[in-house]
């Protein structure tokens, strides 16, 4: 196995299973190099092979004026919408020439063995947890970017096409990411800030010291910890999966500071008003 520390980030080729827990134990993001490469998809999933694939497959696309990067907190306006459309409608309007259209589309999050059943056979899953993970599919283009918030789930983050900047903050002190976002407080898991345009006066005690930046390359895979915050930029038209994996009460245990980061997110959650409950819900059915 090869280690490598640059940028401030671990690296490992080809993990075995052994090697990938013992990273994984530290609680901290790590990249993994030398497995998607052998993935199908990675050589295959050109626009022109989708579309000979699956280019009649009904998705559902998420929409929003072009200028909530201007206003961040566009979360808070619900100025996003879906639409369900082709797979074909969409690599048009992605592959046209943008100035035309006022609306950035995204197919985000989809769930990939729901939507894209054609193209399960050109991958393999990751071997490293004995459990099924939830595979999203994201396709988008250039200079779309998301809010920075967190998930609670194994993150085992896939770039298969182009490549994608990844900003992450460590998840210790909850406060100092200033969530939630959204009047009612509905957003537990989203921040206020905006590291990419970073209001130091307004938000004084966000981590920016501890940032890790990684651009992430076609053919690499990240490893992003529950409760870790991330904030993703494409830098290119490009195509992820990301592979989730619920966490069960052995992890609080094995995996170092999840148990004091989850408690100390916990009481958040339950004071946020009812959709991070949901969540919040859904996440302690998933650890039984
Ligand atoms: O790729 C993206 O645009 C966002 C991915 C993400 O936030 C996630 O996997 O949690």
């Amino acid at each position: 196995m090869l280690f490598e520390n640059s940028n401030s980030i671990l690296k490992i080729k080809n993990p075995s299973q052994k090697e990938f827990i013992e990273a994984w134990r530290q609680y901290q993001p790590f990249l993994i190099d030398g497995i998607v490469e052998s993935w199908n998809a990675c050589k295959d999933w050109s626009n022109d092979y989708l579309l000979k694939k699956c280019e009649n497959n009904i998705i559902p696309v998420e929409f929003s004026p072009k200028s909530y990067l201007e206003n961040y907190e566009y979360v808070l306006e619900k100025s996003y919408k879906q639409e369900e459309m082709k797979l074909k409608d969409y690599i048009d309007i992605i592959s046209r020439n943008k100035k035309e259209i006022n609306f950035e589309y995204y197919m985000a999050q989809l769930n990939f063995e729901k939507y894209f059943p054609q193209l399960t056979g050109d991958i393999n899953y990751p071997k490293y947890f004995s459990i099924k993970p939830l595979i999203n599919f994201w396709f988008g283009s250039s200079g779309r970017t998301t809010t920075l918030h967190f998930d609670l789930v194994h993150n085992i983050f896939a770039q298969i096409r182009g490549r994608k900047r990844i900003l992450m903050f460590p998840p210790f002190n909850y406060l100092s990411l200033y969530p939630p976002l959204g009047e009612s407080g509905t957003h537990a898991h989203f921040s206020k800030v905006n590291p990419i345009n970073l209001d130091l006066e307004l938000f004084p005690k966000f981590p920016w010291k501890d940032k890790i930046e990684v651009i992430l390359q076609a053919e690499e895979m990240l490893y992003i910890p529950p409760g870790w915050w991330h904030h993703v930029t494409a830098l290119d038209e490009n195509i992820s999966l990301s592979f989730w994996y619920d966490i069960k009460i052995k992890d609080f245990f094995l995996q170092k500071r999840l148990l004091s980061t989850s408690l100390n997110i916990l009481p958040h959650y339950i004071f946020h008003s009812t959709s991070s409950i949901t969540i919040f819900k859904s996440f302690i059915e998933s650890i039984w």
